[in-house]
């Protein structure tokens, strides 16, 4: 066996060949056995346009079976998987594929004419497409192709996905996973959360990002356990299926999404194990609410793009709402000051972190990564936490200028740089706000130049950032001043700003 994660997953395949591993809304399902097929065919597909081992394959479709087809394709064939987001404009693919270089691009077809172009100036020699129901020239004649049986040998350090990560200089950073760091965070979440025969996923999270990808399918996958897939979070799709589910796994925004519904009821989950929540804080009151209303105690747990997985709430022991609970297995965690000096228990410093599930660097950015890495081989990961006395990890800030809207990173420097470059704009700080729904929303302050005052609207800068930005990095509101608030340094003063502008989205949904 070779250090392909594709191997593991076949033995699990091969094993529950008649189980159903997909069931869409609409009852359309996949065993286990159509899916290797599948996957078999699309790695022949990729064979054929070209990809050999080692090439990037980067991938902005929206979420369907043959898109998770796609990513098991890649490790099939030794390629590297390169997710996008499917909210990222033009621009922003643009720098992704002119950084990445991947060998092979697909799109969704509605946007192949615009893409395409970009494809080609970033040096993509292969450019296919595939739609929410799995048509596209990616899957054009498939069924005429021989399923690739054969996986191709990787070493365990080889990569198996970049993933792009925003960049605190406003540009995003290619997270460089290997077979290994995928499979050992897999594997480890397989144990630490108890999956077990029976167990059947409801999938309502993006492909494109480590949650919905690695967490949750990867889970999934290796219990051979069926999906009950939803291309996207819909509360009414999401209280129709729970009866039938074991297990879901969501960003904070499902739960508080739920809970506002008369119909999320305590009959309604009773066929349920577990409820995991990550990407972002869940606030200690949802997880009061959703206990009265269900009985259950969601299991908070938190992982970054850098290292998949890292902390957890334990299974059978206490659940605290408010922390991440303990380090995974295999995960070593720290916490120090800037300096490097590490810290003792309750005192508050920024989390490192060490294990079989950190990444490999950032691709094409070696200075990049030594900066974020201690020399005894810690990850510094940019979050502010503490160890209580107990050895309960808490998340009590970021040290990083960051913000999470309802899951989504968003780097405030990206959306500045984009608000700057608008004509009439001398300058403009990003910070995030309470927001009910996404936990944090994008707010703007700008400075308009002089005698420009009266040519800007906050619905232009809105309008004019959204040809650049994917809609959630948007500013939801932008407010305008004479002067960003700065210390004596000349530094903004975004914590006032954010405690200036707290109550912006007091009451939205
Ligand atoms: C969508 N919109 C958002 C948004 N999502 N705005 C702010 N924050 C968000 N997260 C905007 C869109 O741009 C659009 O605006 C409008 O809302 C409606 O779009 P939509 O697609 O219909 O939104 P909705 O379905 O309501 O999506 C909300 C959501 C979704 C919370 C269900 O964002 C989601 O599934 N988030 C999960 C993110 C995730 O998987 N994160 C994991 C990252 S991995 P307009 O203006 O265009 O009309 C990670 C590591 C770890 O962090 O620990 O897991
Ligand atoms: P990403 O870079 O998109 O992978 O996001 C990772 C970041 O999300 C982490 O560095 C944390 O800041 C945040 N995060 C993930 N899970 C949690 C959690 N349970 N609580 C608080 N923050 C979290």
């Amino acid at each position: 066996m070779s250090g392909n994660l594709y191997e593991s997953f076949l033995d699990v395949f091969s094993a529950n060949s008649g189980a159903p591993a997909i069931e869409l809304a609409d009852g359309t399902t996949w065993t286990y056995g159509e899916l290797t097929d599948q996957v078999g065919r699309l790695a022949r597909r990729l064979v054929e346009v070209g990809v050999e081992p080692g090439d990037r394959v980067a991938v902005q479709v929206e979420k369907s079976p043959q898109a998770l087809f796609t990513y098991l394709a890649c490790f099939q064939a030794g390629a590297v998987y390169l997710p996008l987001n499917t909210a990222y404009t033009g621009p922003e693919v643009a720098y992704f594929l002119s950084d990445a270089r991947p060998r092979c691009f697909v799109c969704d077809p509605r946007r192949a004419e615009e893409l395409a172009t970009i494809a080609g100036e970033a040096g993509v020699t292969s450019i296919l497409n595939l739609d929410p129901t799995g048509f596209g020239t990616l899957t054009d004649g498939l069924e005429a192709l021989a399923p690739m049986t054969e996986v191709v040998e990787r070493d365990p350090d080889d990569l198996a996905a970049i993933c792009y990560t925003s960049g605190t200089t406003g540009r995003s950073k290619g997270a460089m996973l290997s077979h290994r760091n995928l499979e050992s965070n897999a594997r480890t979440l397989h144990g630490t959360w108890g999956f077990q025969d029976g167990d059947v996923l409801l999938h309502a999270l993006p492909l494109f990002h480590v949650h919905g990808l690695f967490v949750a399918s990867n889970t999934a996958l290796l219990n051979g356990s069926k999906m009950l897939f939803l291309p996207k979070f819909d509360a009414d799709q999401v209280i129709r299926l729970l009866p039938r589910a074991r297990v879901m796994m969501g960003v904070p925004t499902f739960y508080v999404r739920l809970l506002e519904r008369d119909d999320f009821t305590h009959e309604l989950v009773a066929n349920m194990r577990l409820f995991v929540s990550g990407s972002a804080p869940l606030q200690p009151e949802t997880w009061r609410q959703f206990k009265e209303r269900t009985g259950f105690e969601i299991l908070e747990r938190y992982g970054m793009t850098e290292a998949g997985m890292i902390t957890s709430n334990p299974l059978d022991a206490e659940r605290r709402p408010g922390t991440v609970g303990f380090p995974l297995p295999d995960v070593q965690v720290r916490v120090a000051k800037q300096d490097g000096t590490v810290l003792d228990r309750d005192e508050i410093g920024i989390l490192e972190i060490k294990g079989p599930n950190l990444f490999q660097g950032y691709w094409n950015k070696p200075e990049k990564t030594a900066e974020e890495f201690r020399p005894d081989g810690f990850f510094i990961t940019g979050d502010n936490a503490k160890i209580d006395a107990r050895g309960y990890v808490h998340i009590v800030g970021r040290a990083k200028d960051l913000i999470i809207s309802g899951g989504y990173n968003v780097y405030p420097k990206e959306v500045e740089l984009t608000l700057d470059a608008i004509d009439g704009v001398k300058e403009s700080a990003v910070f995030g706000v309470p927001h009910k729904d996404f936990g944090e929303a994008v707010t703007a302050m700008v400075v308009a130049e002089a005698g420009k005052e009266n040519a800007l609207t906050e619905k232009g800068l809105i309008d004019a950032c959204r040809t650049q930005l994917a809609g959630y990095k948007t500013p939801k509101r932008v407010f305008f001043a004479d002067a960003l608030p700065r210390n004596t340094m000349g530094k903004v003063q975004k914590a006032q700003l954010r405690t200036d502008y707290e109550d912006t989205f007091q009451g939205a949904a």
